[in-house]
């Protein structure tokens, strides 16, 4: 038994098979099982001797089954990982590195621009309370102009924020006014129910802006948008400030930036503009709800879109492209 099985066990180069041969030979069918289940039958002087030669039988065929197993399986180890091998000296697949938003781009800019010009950076939360969006801003509740910007609510007392100007009166309340002026710009996304067409979207970007201290005029103003404009869609646009109506600043503008190039040739009734931004002179009652002076300080305040900044610089003519998340026109900015 012993060598024939020694036999099957050597020759066979198939784990399948190799197991067949364990079954047959040691399984609890098998020769070796069948001597062990006879010693009942078998003489005391007998027993210990046969008993003692069948187990060494079978730990001598156990020993052999397992040294053929493990170098079957190495074997198939082997040939596997000859067949999956991978040639890392073949050239890769080619994948495109992402690149910000078109609308972030702009907002960067921006964000250089006034960092350059001596502006902090502000941030307040898109969830805010009615108190900071409309009651702060001298919009206080049942007043008419609450409707030019209807929202979302969360509850009667907090609302997804319809401008970044609440953060004008988070900012001037935390600001120490004995350690000079605030200048900062707050950039961030902005809610509103507006019907989406063309140059309106229900969810959009604003740029708010605010300089407070003792000596600030709408010139000041003025200057500012215009170098902000020129650096950011060339010294050949020009800005149009027509009077506006915001309950937070008094006198209040919206400013258009012209669509096309302007020198001194050029008629007025050629130029196109389009409106990118409210502004105006901080409103006295905006200054003391937040707990600044109105006798002492005052300042100005703009809310740029620049979801129009991007249509007028990169002449898009449909603000929803931002919004569809095709990589096809997206990839255009890079
Ligand atoms: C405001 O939101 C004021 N908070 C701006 C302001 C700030 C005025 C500080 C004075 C002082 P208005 O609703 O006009 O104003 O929006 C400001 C700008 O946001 C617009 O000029 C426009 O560029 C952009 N904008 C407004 N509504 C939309 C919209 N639905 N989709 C895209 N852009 C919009």
């Amino acid at each position: 038994l012993k060598a024939t099985v020694l036999t099957q066990i050597n020759t066979t180069d198939h784990l399948d098979h190799l197991n067949e041969i364990r079954v047959n030979t040691l399984g609890k069918k098998g020769p070796i099982t069948e001597v062990l289940r006879g010693m009942k039958d078998i003489s005391a002087e007998e027993r210990p001797v046969i008993g003692a030669f069948a187990n060494e039988i079978r730990d001598l065929l156990k020993d052999a089954l397992e040294l053929k197993k493990a170098e079957l399986e190495n074997l198939a180890l082997n040939a596997q990982l000859a067949a999956e091998k991978i040639d890392v000296s073949l050239p890769g697949t080619d994948f495109e590195p992402g690149h910000a938003h078109v609308i972030q781009q702009i907002i960067e800019q921006l964000e250089n621009q006034f960092l350059g010009m001596g502006y902090q950076i502000a941030e307040g939360p898109e969830v805010e309370e009615d108190k900071y969006n409309f009651e702060m801003m001298n919009l206080p509740k049942d007043h008419p102009a609450r409707d030019m910007q209807d929202t979302f609510y969360i509850t009667p007392e907090i609302l997804m924020r319809t401008q970044t100007s609440p953060v004008q009166a988070r900012t001037m309340e935390k600001h120490d006014f004995t350690q000079g002026a605030l200048k900062m710009i707050s950039p961030g996304r902005v809610y509103r129910r507006d019907t989406d067409d063309a140059t309106h979207s229900h969810q959009f970007h604003q740029v708010e802006g605010l300089v407070i201290d003792k000596h600030i005029t709408m010139a000041d103003l003025k200057g500012t948008l215009l170098k902000v404009a020129q650096e950011l869609f060339g010294e050949k646009h020009q800005i149009r400030l027509r009077p506006s109506y915001f309950p937070f600043t008094e006198p209040s503008v919206e400013v258009d930036v012209s669509w096309n190039d302007v020198d001194e040739n050029t008629k007025p009734e050629d130029i196109e503009w389009i409106e990118v931004l409210g502004a105006g002179m901080v409103h006295p009652n905006v200054l003391k709800m937040a707990g600044v002076d109105p006798e002492v300080y005052g300042g100005f305040a703009f809310g740029l879109g620049p979801d129009r900044f991007a249509m007028l610089k990169y002449g898009v003519d449909d603000i929803r492209n931002f919004y569809l998340n095709d990589v096809r026109f997206l990839s255009q900015f890079k």
